[in-house]
């Protein structure tokens, strides 16, 4: 109960974010979210992954990420725009902050992982809630939700090659994210310009 609060807490924060800047008539650096609760099932094959005891505070203590929020956005600056916006809420706390952009996986994996610990007042109690918030590009995005299908497919033992071929794509989708930055910074240069 307390998770499906904190995502419901994260997720109006962001929501209240993307309303502003949209009736301010400003530019939104997020182009879409999502949300999930991390299924029992999944918990518990984490946890006997990680060698995580699977009891409810060594689960509290041990898994970042059973509310998770997914924020995409179109270029690489933006997606530190909005982990400054997320981050510097003065009830948000930063608990760890993965940047898998400036030192992407071995795998190719890229994103902004963070885990943020938020309050969440319930009737008669204050509960501090961990919430992961992952923030990527369209094209991290892309890449991520293939490579996820796959490893799953493969029970996360992906055929060499396969996992070759990914990791190509990955540095593909680097170079499209780097390409599409500079032509971004561009259009603002010259809207800047204009009379
Ligand atoms: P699922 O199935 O998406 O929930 P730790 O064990 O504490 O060292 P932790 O908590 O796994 O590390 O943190 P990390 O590395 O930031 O990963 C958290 C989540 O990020 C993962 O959750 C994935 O959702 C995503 N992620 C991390 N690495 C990869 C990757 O190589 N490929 C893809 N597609 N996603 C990745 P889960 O529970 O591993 O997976």
């Amino acid at each position: 109960m307390a998770y499906k609060f904190g995502l419901d807490e994260m997720m109006t924060k962001i929501n209240i974010l993307r309303e502003e800047l949209t009736l301010a008539d400003r530019y939104c650096p997020i182009e879409h979210v999502s949300s999930r609760l991390k299924s029992l099932e999944n918990i518990r094959e984490k946890a006997l992954r990680i060698d995580c005891p699977p009891t409810l505070e060594a689960v509290r203590d041990g898994i970042f990420d059973i509310a998770g929020i997914r924020i995409v956005c179109s270029f690489i600056s933006d997606a530190y725009t909005v982990m400054e916006m997320v981050t510097g809420q003065p009830d948000v706390e930063l608990v760890r902050a993965r940047d898998y952009i400036a030192e992407p996986k071995s795998n190719g994996y890229r994103s902004l992982n963070l885990v943020v610990r938020i309050p969440v007042h319930l009737s008669d109690r204050v509960e501090l809630v961990l919430v992961e918030v992952q923030i990527r590009t369209v094209a991290m995005d892309f890449w991520a939700s293939l490579e996820h299908k796959i490893h799953y497919r493969y029970h996360r033992a992906v055929p060499p090659r396969l996992a070759g071929d990914l990791l190509d794509a990955a540095e593909m989708a680097g170079r499209l994210d780097e390409h599409m930055e500079r032509l971004h910074a561009e259009v603002l240069a010259r809207e800047g310009d204009a009379p």
